[in-house]
């Protein structure tokens, strides 16, 4: 009686072992996201945009490709580019994230960007984002609200710039 209660013991802490194998498993198959934030918008605005930092751990190369928010009706990835002496930005279908390295997504360049608003983000509050990858699981995130002054000041200009570009849409 006394073997069996030590077998099942052993049993039971392999079981124990196996499964946070299978948790660190996970983990290191997922993509990691930090340093993400929504830009405040004024009320009654149409389009809002996200911004982070995408870590891929993982032996190969992997890409974001789309994400969605009870914020917006649509999310698309996007891009900036100069045209004409104007910051313009486009839809991509992809931002890559290679192996062992990361994707930025920042003011004056690529963001997440949240179309048609179904609510306004407002200072303080946090919203759920959930961003899709080409191979990995989803990564389901809650960014804070902020001020772009948060950012810094050459964030700041670049990012102004990109307030022309909506405006001009
Ligand atoms: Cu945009």
């Amino acid at each position: 009686m006394k073997q069996i209660s030590k077998l099942f013991g052993l049993f039971i802490s392999l079981l124990f072992m196996l499964g946070i194998g299978v948790v660190f498993a996970q983990s290191m198959a997922e993509m990691k996201v930090t340093n993400g934030w929504i830009r405040a918008t004024p009320p009654n605005a149409k389009m809002g945009a996200a911004y982070l930092t995408v870590i891929n751990h993982q032996d190969k190369s992997d890409a974001l490709i789309g994400a969605s928010s009870p914020l917006a009706e649509v999310v698309e990835i996007h891009n900036v580019k100069e045209e004409n002496g104007m910051m313009k930005m486009y839809p991509v279908d992809s931002l890559e994230v290679p192996s062992k390295g990361t994707a930025t997504l920042k003011p004056g360049g690529y963001h997440i960007m949240l179309i048609n608003l179904k609510k306004v983000p407002k200072l303080g509050e946090s919203h759920t984002l959930t961003l899709q990858f080409r191979q990995s699981p989803d990564v389901v995130v809650e960014l804070p609200v902020k001020q772009s002054e948060a950012v810094s000041r050459d964030d700041e200009k670049s990012s102004m710039h990109h307030h022309q570009s909506h405006k001009s849409q």
